[in-house]
């Protein structure tokens, strides 16, 4: 089912050796420029035209009445209102913990730097329509914003064609998190929308976080300068560094699991146990006629980003677990938090038999906006940090000031900076 890559004995570097899906978003943002473009000269009349060329659907009002996000909050279904508020009030205690206090460093005495975190003023968080509706999304984007301390939050997600608003659970979620500001505009045109701002409408936002498709992405490469832009968001990627301990149905369920998301997707078994490797290809092939999206699930699992790759140890195993950087990346092995403890490039870290990506998906309390494409080289995934600026107060009394002047000024001279050097001993004439 999966293609096997065999990495035993190899001392290649694996980064090269390990697939990953390609998208183009260089074409996507040349398509998506004039679009980026009208919406900034020619603002709600711009985004009502995209949404009928993509959408389909005639926009009486971008905004969606407040109304409207209650009634779907009260039209949840039982089962699902308690299930996302379970995950709100997991995510909300999680990221309370992610705050950060200011501190003060006093390097001399009347000598002190303050570090003080700010919350970015206001923020567009973008939610997804497509394959699947995502209020699971709209929690992992809101919590850390309002617990950051955000003031203006602004939701946009695609207009459905038989209501002109996006998907109810959408709706409910922003009702159920405090939110009122929502817009009924999905795609490029939105990102242009809460970036370029439409007067009377949309007030601009200073950040858009979210993940989105290609042309979402292409906006956001469009906009970004503009305003910040968290991460371009790639297809969805469980990595799983399993050995002979781990139970072969779980890791095909979790393989699966991900690969329900996106044709695209990736699923990546690592593993020293050619044995495991067998077993979970058998349950793969048993279990994937019977899930609902097996179509999808088929295309992700046996395409060139899927692979089930053999290692000699797991040793070996954590190298090629970093040099692929995975999004999701399970440990199901003996003394799994002690494997853990040892990988640097993830998004998130699942650990031990109990501790399913589609947990962390839903009700953890991690956030599962998390960076793609080996992007967890360099990036971290969505938290409280996301939405808060760190500016330092620098202030020197006299005494302070006099005490240092000379290094100033012997590497202003050393810059052939000069002047740098006189706005200090301008202050100390002699
Ligand atoms: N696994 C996705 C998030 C998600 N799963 C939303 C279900 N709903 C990317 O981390
Ligand atoms: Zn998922």
């Amino acid at each position: 089912m999966l293609t096997r890559i065999d990495l035993r004995g190899s001392t290649t570097d694996p980064r090269r050796l390990l697939p990953r899906a390609a998208i183009d978003v260089t074409a996507a943002t040349e398509a998506m420029r004039p679009i980026v473009e009208s919406v900034r000269e020619h603002g709600a009349d711009a985004v009502r035209a995209a949404t009928r060329k993509f959408d389909g659907v005639e926009l009486a009002r971008l905004r969606v009445p407040v109304e409207a996000l209650g009634r779907a909050a009260d039209a949840l279904d039982a089962d699902v209102r308690a299930a996302l508020l379970e995950s709100i009030g997991r995510a909300r205690t999680v990221h309370a913990d992610q705050r950060r206090t200011e501190v003060t460093t006093t390097l001399v005495p009347g000598g002190t730097v303050t570090q003080r975190w700010i919350p970015v003023r206001r923020v567009g968080l973008y939610v997804p329509g497509g394959l699947a509706a995502y209020p699971s999304s709209v929690v992992m984007n809101v919590v850390p914003a309002q617990t950051a301390g955000v003031e203006g939050i602004a939701v946009a997600s695609p207009p459905q064609r038989e209501t002109g608003l996006p998907h109810p659970a959408v709706m409910a979620a922003c009702s159920l998190l405090g939110v009122t500001e929502v817009y009924a505009v999905g795609g490029g045109q939105s990102i242009a929308m809460l970036g370029y701002g439409i007067p009377g409408e949309c007030e601009p936002v200073d950040l858009i976080t979210g993940p989105g498709n290609v042309w979402v992405t292409a906006a956001k490469r469009l906009l970004r300068g503009e305003v910040g832009i968290d991460a371009e968001a790639g297809p969805t990627e469980i990595a799983i560094l399993a050995d002979d301990t781990a139970d072969p149905v779980h890791v095909a369920a979790d393989l699966i699991s991900q690969a329900e998301h996106d044709p695209m997707a990736a699923s990546v078994l690592v593993t020293p146990s050619v044995t495991l490797a067998d077993q979970v290809d058998l349950q793969l092939a048993s279990r994937i006629g019977s899930t609902k999206h097996s179509e999808r699930v088929t295309t992700a699992l046996t395409g060139p980003q899927s692979a089930a790759v053999l290692v000699d140890d797991l040793a070996q195993g954590l190298t090629v677990v970093d040099a692929y950087a995975a999004e999701h990346l399970e440990i199901q092995t003996r003394d799994a938090r002690s494997v853990a403890e040892r990988v640097r490039n993830a998004g998130a870290i699942f650990v031990g038999a109990w501790s399913p990506v589609s947990l962390g998906d839903y009700c953890a309390g991690s956030n599962h906006v998390l960076p793609t494409g080996g992007c967890a080289r360099h990036q971290s995934g969505l938290s409280v940090q996301t939405f808060l600026r760190g500016v330092q107060l620098i202030e020197y009394d006299e005494p302070a000031l006099r005490e240092v002047a000379g290094h100033v000024v012997a590497l202003a001279n050393a810059e052939d900076l000069p002047a740098h050097g006189e706005a200090v001993t301008a202050r100390f004439p002699r």
